[in-house]
């Protein structure tokens, strides 16, 4: 009867661990100071991907984001020695969320004219009845 405490809780993770996603944010699409898309819902424990394909640009978390990050072609603030400055080229960066909430995010070059929303959705826990012999 020992093991039984271990088996349930490995039965809570699975569920968000086999959902979790890779979203796709492209920064500075056709030559615009833009995020395509820039409202984007997603689920906790999902990762977005900043892709830049032009301008001169970064993404940076506004204040009372449920994850902060900022993020350029330096890679991130607070992530090794990189850094989150804005710059020019082509670069992509990771960030996770694993919590549910709103982040707001905007270019430090542009300024809220260049934002956008990423909402996080709680993964509904399913609880799973079984029978342990
Ligand atoms: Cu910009």
């Amino acid at each position: 009867m020992r093991p039984a405490p271990l088996l349930f809780l490995l039965t809570l993770a699975l569920p968000s661990l086999a959902q979790a996603a890779d979203h796709e944010v492209i920064v500075g699409a056709d030559g615009q100071n833009a995020y395509s898309p820039n409202q984007l819902t997603i689920s906790a424990g999902d990762t977005v991907t900043f892709r830049q394909v032009g301008g001169f640009h970064n993404v940076s978390s506004s204040p009372g984001a449920v994850t902060a990050f900022r993020c350029g072609p330096n890679g991130c603030d607070g992530v090794g020695a990189g850094n989150g400055d804005p710059g020019g080229g082509t670069w992509q960066q990771t960030v996770a969320f694993p919590d549910a909430g709103t982040a707001n995010y905007f270019c430090d070059v542009h300024g809220q004219s260049m934002s956008g929303t990423i909402v996080v959705n709680p993964v509904p826990v399913t609880l799973q009845s079984f029978d342990i012999d």
